[in-house]
């Protein structure tokens, strides 16, 4: 019977990365998939997650099946830390899940089971799994306009005009922060605006956050996610530990549903715990009660947040050199931009012959719709990156 099986489209990220790995040439540059690398090109495990998995390791006495929603003091440490108090906490059922993929992945099941003609509406563009998970689960999609190529900033109007289409009881995903591929986010009043839009058509929304404290710093990250959550009578979060706590191949992550009745969250929790029985019973736990240590103990939290702020702090300082630098070349504000989107991702608005030339002239892969990762930048390659960008531009 596999002999029927069809080739499955594959992921264009995670395929630039083996073209990257298959590159010879040595001066070549990885901006490609989303992963930190600090200026020596190295995804260090964080200081305070090496500390807790030590601990770990000396003070596990079993490592006996968890419950199906995984540790409930995960649960609390991560709702603590993207909605702080402004949700109450007997409204808010989760479960833990393997990684924000999973939360995602869970939370459109969720959807669909409370109501099966939900669609699920993504900003054009939006992290491609997004709509490959939904197309693969046969749930309805539509998009709304987001990013304005011509200013690589946030289309307002465009998004404003898309989502008044947006029928009751349907899905709007929105990033929490740090926008991927763009880079570009909403305002404060933005945010307010789509609130108002959300909750006069009846929709639901849902916050991917998987970037918190990559942004704006830890608290100003959640604030959107917060906004939203706090105004809305429901609300889905699919929350990941991947980036911020560099434990990318841990998986894990945790989805949240705000039932707007706390009465009716028993029967969401019973539905969520459902959800991850049905695909793996129990989700993974290794990373999520590191996670859960560092969040609880003030020391080991104190240095991940000292350790998280410079990273945040050093794709501040990139962006703004590679915006000085092609500034510079251009003799143009053209490329401001850059040191105003947030994230670890800027899209540049290059027609994809550009990105090309750049691969193959200079060897830095950007994938293939101009997004690039700052993070896989240092001093001594955002020149190289400006000027490769210039020579493209011009060829
Ligand atoms: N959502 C967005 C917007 C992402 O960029 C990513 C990237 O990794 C994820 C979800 C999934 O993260 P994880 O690796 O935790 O599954
Ligand atoms: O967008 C990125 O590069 C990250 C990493 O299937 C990633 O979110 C990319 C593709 C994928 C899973 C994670």
């Amino acid at each position: 019977m596999f002999d029927r099986l069809q080739d499955q489209p594959a992921d264009k990220i995670l395929a630039l990365m083996q073209a990257f790995k298959a590159d010879p040439r040595e001066d070549k540059i990885d901006l490609g998939v989303g992963v930190y690398r600090n200026a020596e090109g190295v995804t260090p495990v964080m200081r305070a997650v090496k500390e807790a998995e030590r601990r770990l390791v000396e003070t596990q006495e079993t490592k006996a099946y968890t419950g199906l929603a995984g540790d409930p003091a995960f649960a609390d440490a991560m709702i603590g830390l993207i909605l702080g108090e402004t949700v109450a906490r007997d409204r808010i059922a989760a479960i833990a899940t393997p990684g924000g993929t999973g939360a995602c992945r869970q939370g459109f099941e969720l959807a669909r089971l409370a109501n099966p003609d939900a669609t699920v509406w993504c900003s054009d563009p939006t992290w491609p799994n997004h709509l490959s998970i939904l197309k693969f689960m046969g749930m309805p999609t539509r998009t709304y306009r987001y990013f304005d190529e011509a200013t690589a900033l946030v289309d307002f109007d465009g998004m404003i005009a898309d989502l008044e289409g947006v029928a009751s009881g349907d899905i709007v995903l929105l990033h929490g922060c740090c926008h991927n591929p763009t880079g570009a986010n909403l305002t404060d009043e933005q945010v307010g605006r789509v609130i108002a839009i959300l909750t006069e058509r009846g929709a639901v929304p849902m916050i991917d956050l998987a970037y918190q404290g990559f942004g704006d710093g830890l608290e100003a990250d959640a604030a959107a996610t917060r906004a939203i959550a706090s105004a809305m009578p429901e609300c889905l979060i699919a929350a990941s530990c991947s980036k911020n706590f560099g434990v990318y191949r841990e998986r894990t992550g945790l989805l949240m549903a705000i039932s707007a009745d706390a009465s009716d969250t028993p029967t969401t929790q019973g539905n969520l715990n459902f959800l991850n029985r049905q695909t793996y019973s129990f989700p993974p736990d290794h990373g999520a009660r590191v996670v859960t240590m560092i969040l609880t103990d003030p020391d080991l939290r104190a240095d991940w947040e000292a350790e998280l702020e410079e990273v945040r702090s050093s794709m501040l300082d990139l962006r703004d050199q590679l915006a000085g630098e092609l500034a510079r070349l251009t003799n143009s504000d053209r490329y401001a931009f850059i040191a105003r989107h947030r994230g670890m991702f800027s899209r540049l608005g290059l027609p994809s012959e550009v990105v090309e030339r750049i691969r193959a002239d200079h060897g830095v892969y950007m994938v293939g719709d101009s997004r690039m990762n700052i993070a896989g930048l240092n001093s001594e390659t955002v020149p190289k990156l400006a000027q490769a960008i210039v020579a493209a531009e011009k060829a």
